[in-house]
């Protein structure tokens, strides 16, 4: 049983004064709320974002802020857990829609915090990553991590959005997130995407060791897709078919803070995620499915995205039952493991 502490309001008001002129302050009637007993307290709630719903209201920003005014036109997925205006889906991933419309640039700039962008909709649009020019087709997802300049430009004809997930709640919360401005990048010859095509083998780094900390930017949709399928097959009795977005040269994550997957449901599959620690986001790639968090349904359809707090189970079930559904996952297991609190309950 816990012991029941003494309350702020059990101290003299002149004792209480007293502190304050000193910047002290008693731990006591605190010390509940900053570690209760068993669970975390968690500010983050299950949100469901449906795409349908917000893709008009991006589309009406791209007619009333033009591209210059916005630098990146993006309409930010909040969590009102945590207070719109923080800008957090939890406590250290942050979301955006972001629009590009045809014959826009967004200008190159690299900051701190760590980026990904899954590519929703549109064809046609590209982002420049370290020199890398990485074309965007739906369900790629493309990395910008920590310090690498980056720019989007769009040469096609339709509005192109993508989901931009970073680690920005947690690296401004350390005091250390910031922007610098730079010139449009030079396009370099090559890609890291080309130099993995298979899983097995790599380029031999014997002669020239590569000096990148983050070989492979772009990871295409039709490859995991392709590589979710075959696993599927090859295992039929595996319940969670799902891959790792890795650095291919270490095996690590493919970014420090953030864990990036992507989750196939057989047809008609129901499958559980245990209660783990870190907090988690759901995008639907492809098909239908409900995601049940903390006692709410939520039916997503194809480019909606909903969150879930940590230490709560989650329940996927794809309402197809003649096809499977795809679904990307984003979540705070590399911070937690670093940090040494990852837990699974
Ligand atoms: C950023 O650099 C981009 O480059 C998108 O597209 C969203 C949100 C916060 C901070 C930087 C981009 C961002 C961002």
């Amino acid at each position: 049983m816990t012991q029941q502490l003494g309350r702020l309001e059990d101290l003299p008001q002149d004792y209480r004064d007293d502190l304050i002129q000193l910047n002290l302050v008693p731990l006591w009637p605190s010390l509940r709320a900053v570690l209760p007993p068993g669970v975390p307290a968690r500010a983050t709630q299950a949100i469901h974002w449906p795409y349908a719903s917000l893709k008009p209201l991006l589309l009406k920003a791209g007619e009333l802020t033009p591209i210059e005014k916005a630098e990146r036109r993006v309409l930010v997925l909040a969590n009102p857990g945590h207070g719109l205006e923080n800008m957090k889906a939890s406590p250290a991933i942050y979301l955006g829609m972001q629009l590009l419309l045809p014959g826009e640039r967004a200008p190159s700039h690299r900051h701190t915090p760590n980026a990904v962008r899954m590519i929703v909709e549109g064809e046609s649009a590209y982002t420049t990553v370290d020199g890398e020019k990485c074309q965007m087709s739906r369900g790629d997802l493309i990395l910008t991590p920590t310090g690498l300049w980056h720019e989007h430009g769009h040469d096609g004809t339709d509005p192109v959005v993508w989901l931009d997930v970073l680690d920005l709640p947690l690296v401004y919360y350390m005091e250390a997130s910031y922007h610098v401005d730079g010139p449009p990048q030079a396009v370099k010859q090559g890609n890291g995407e080309s130099a993995w095509t298979r899983a097995g083998v790599v380029p031999t780094r014997v002669f020239s060791r590569s000096d990148k900390r983050y070989p492979m930017l772009r990871y295409p949709w039709a490859d995991t897709r392709a590589a979710l399928l075959a696993l599927a097959e090859d295992q039929p009795s595996l319940d969670c078919v799902q891959v790792t977005y890795v650095n291919p040269e270490t095996g690590e994550d493919a970014e420090k803070i953030l864990g990036f997957y992507a989750l196939m449901l057989k047809p008609g599959q129901t499958f559980t995620l245990p209660a783990r620690s870190p907090a988690q986001v759901f995008h639907l790639i492809e098909g239908g499915i409900d995601v049940s968090i903390c006692g709410k349904t939520f039916g997503l359809v194809e480019a909606d995205t909903c969150c879930a707090p940590g230490y709560e189970p989650v329940t996927l079930k794809n309402r197809q039952v003649n096809s499977p559904s795809f679904v990307f996952i984003a979540d705070e297991s590399p911070l937690h493991r670093k940090l040494g609190v990852y837990e699974t309950r």
